[in-house]
């Protein structure tokens, strides 16, 4: 694994504080965020760990069923195994609030959800429920209960497990020998296009290519069979796998296709990572440019969307309350609370608040679309959004 990019000091994206903590000066975990690359299986990955437990807790306060954007996005492809693979049964892992599964009947599907305070929301609707971490006993588990599991899903969870070698054993342990396997997490290509460095952190351990997932992947006799590009968190990738053995589904031109651009993008080439790193740093500067120069005009500053990526963005670039007044979000188990690290503090999203604003900092560039389709009258009475995606700007 060769470095290439420091993201500096960082707290757990996903640990937010309460008064109490800040008032008993309660001690923040930190880690040190470099990214590195292995030239061999060509994965981009953080090169310092933090383990599962301290970060998919009891606390998790991500709910996948917060954007319009996710919930048509899973309502969308429910509906697309169910016409092409009718499958008998499925094992989502990463199950989060439900947002994938409330579409497919109870009867015939299965949750894996480490973080209790999400699995209770699917067991309370009814679905077999796995409060644990994806691994070979809870596979064993699993297969000794459930006959015949012939669809996995998972969708930004694979990327958050460091030993993907155990994740791809288990779901071989558990996959019919004719299932299928889809994953879906964020493209390395559209993360380095769009300069979202932000992409890195604790649980982003890895950010995957075509390229990577295929070494990986061969080492489990699987094989990518098609590839679907999707725009959901700043552009993902959906990969459609299946047994190596399994000869009835032909190879979709797509993986070639994709595979091409990849190459000619230079992913495999530690180059690249070198000339990201760079557009990262200037990336950096700028942006605090942007903030300094507005904050010399005594304008006010909020953010919307207080994501994980903003956590790497405000940290790395020593953005603090001093600078954002408040961020406002959707999200229950933010609301009240503070940011990890910078402790700007999380209001329940309100229209209104919005009016307070000169300026709002976009945490959630990944929903922009959705977003400025929601706060339309804002942009209408002059209201300007900050931007670090794909360069820092005002919009
Ligand atoms: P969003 C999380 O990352 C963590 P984050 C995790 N590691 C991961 O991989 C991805 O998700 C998938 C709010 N919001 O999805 C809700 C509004 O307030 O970009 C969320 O807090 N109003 C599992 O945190 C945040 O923005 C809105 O209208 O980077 C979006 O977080 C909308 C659309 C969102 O993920």
């Amino acid at each position: 694994m060769k470095k290439f990019l420091d993201l500096g000091i960082q707290p757990l994206a996903n640990k937010y504080l309460v008064k109490k903590d800040l008032v008993n000066n309660k001690k923040e975990q930190f880690y040190h965020l470099e990214v590195g690359f292995d030239s061999k299986s060509k994965l981009v990955s953080i090169m310092n760990t933090v383990p599962s437990p301290k970060m998919f807790d009891n606390k998790y306060p991500y709910r996948s069923s917060m954007s319009q954007t996710m919930r048509n996005s899973f309502k969308k492809l429910s509906k697309y195994i169910k016409k092409n693979f009718k499958p008998n049964l499925i094992l989502e892992i990463g199950s989060n609030d439900g947002s994938l599964v409330k579409n497919f009947d109870k009867k015939k599907t299965i949750c894996v959800e480490p973080c209790k305070n999400l699995a209770i929301i699917t067991k309370k609707r009814g679905y077999k429920t796995y409060a644990e971490y994806w691994n070979i006993n809870l596979a064993n588990k699993i297969k000794s209960k459930h006959k015949n599991i012939d669809l996995i899903y998972s969708a930004n969870t694979l990327s958050h497990i460091a030993n993907l070698n155990s994740v791809f054993k288990s779901i071989c342990h558990v996959l019919s020998d004719d299932g299928i396997l889809i994953i879906e997490d964020p493209s390395l290509m559209e993360c380095l296009k769009k300069n979202a460095y932000d992409q890195f952190y604790n649980e982003h351990i890895y950010v995957f290519s075509l390229v990577a997932i295929q070494n990986l992947i061969k080492k489990f006799n699987l094989e990518v069979f098609n590839i679907e590009t999707l725009n959901t968190h700043g552009g993902s990738i959906r990969y459609f796998i299946k047994k190596k053995s399994n000869k009835k589904i032909k190879i979709s031109k797509s993986v070639k296709i994709y595979l091409k651009k990849e190459l000619k993008f230079r992913i495999d080439k530690f180059k690249t990572y070198i000339q990201f790193k760079k557009k990262v740093e200037a990336s950096k500067k700028k942006l605090i440019d942007i903030f300094s120069k507005i904050k010399k005009k005594n304008k006010k500053i909020i953010g919307y969307g207080s994501t994980a990526k903003s956590v790497t963005v405000l940290n790395y670039c020593n953005i603090d309350k001093s600078t954002i007044d408040y961020f406002i979000d959707t999200t229950p188990d933010k609301t009240n609370k503070y940011m990890p690290g910078t402790h700007i503090f999380v209001k329940k999203y309100k229209k209104t608040l919005l009016k307070d604003a000169d300026y709002i900092f976009l945490g959630a560039w990944n929903f922009k679309k959705e977003i400025f389709k929601k706060e339309k009258k804002f942009l209408q009475k002059g209201g300007k959004f900050i931007s670090h995606i794909p360069k820092p700007c005002i919009i």
